[in-house]
């Protein structure tokens, strides 16, 4: 079984509300059919769909503002780019089933409490693919908050035996250098290790939250970060080619 999280950076242009990759998006799912694998599940972010709501309602703090039409907004923004990739994936024989991450998860102040993972095997078993994404979700202490595709990621990482975390950087870089390993220890990264790129908005942390999520995956499988803006390398690294990108260990 693999994880593949498709980031908001790849799916969406980042400075641009509403600015969906159709053209990139299109080759990724192309990829993803032309390699070997059989049984994945794809996870994504929220790119320049969910963030900027999320941070104009501070749904990522314990006070939002107007937290209930902040929700609703969010989430509809969310399906709508869920909607943008199970279009083009249905395009492609790919038989994609929407699993809002707002439907499976429980947060308990932020943090990832529980996530039903019965859910998303019983789709497995029905020989469709499961695409979970980022969302608005219930906290048990907050009353809301947001669920990271990332958080998504964690809580299935022990069904899989490798993810693949597809972004817009070709891996995880320290002190300048791009590492083929990444460890634990290796953290936080520094100004000059983060992509000078302009990201737009991000409300769930950025890169060294991000690497600390993948470390915690590493755990249960063998855990990568590549390039899905550079032609071939997720098919590559999905049928275990040589591939430029960085392996996350504990
Ligand atoms: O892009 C964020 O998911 P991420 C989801 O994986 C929302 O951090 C709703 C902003």
């Amino acid at each position: 079984m693999i994880l593949i999280k498709l980031g908001g950076s790849v799916l969406t242009n980042k400075n641009r509300k509403y600015s969906f990759r159709t053209h990139t998006v299109k080759r990724l799912i192309k990829e993803i059919k032309k390699s070997d694998i059989e049984d994945y599940i794809i996870v994504h972010g929220g790119g320049s769909f969910g963030h900027p709501g999320a941070e104009k309602f501070d749904l990522n703090t314990p006070d939002p503002k107007s937290p209930a039409e902040g929700m609703a907004r969010v989430q509809l923004d969310m399906r709508r780019m869920n909607n943008h990739l199970l279009e083009l994936m249905l395009d492609q024989g790919i038989w994609g089933i929407s699993i809002p991450g707002g439907l499976i998860t429980l947060f308990q102040d932020g943090e990832l409490h529980e996530l039903d993972k019965e859910i998303v095997q019983r789709y497995l078993s029905l020989d469709t693919v499961p695409v979970a994404f980022g969302d608005v979700t219930i906290d048990k202490k907050r009353g809301l908050t947001i669920c990271s595709g990332d958080d998504i990621m964690v809580g299935l990482s022990s069904l899989a035996d490798k993810s693949v975390f597809v972004s817009d950087v070709d891996g995880i870089y320290k002190d300048g250098k791009l590492k083929e390993e990444f460890t634990g220890d290796m953290l936080p990264l520094g100004e000059y290790d983060l992509s000078k790129k302009k990201k737009g908005t991000d409300v769930t942390g950025g890169m060294n939250e991000k690497v600390k999520k993948m470390i915690e995956i590493s755990k249960h499988n063998r855990t990568y970060i590549v390039n899905g803006d550079k032609k071939d390398r997720l098919r590559r690294i999905l049928d275990e080619e040589e591939v430029t990108c960085t392996e996350v260990k504990r």
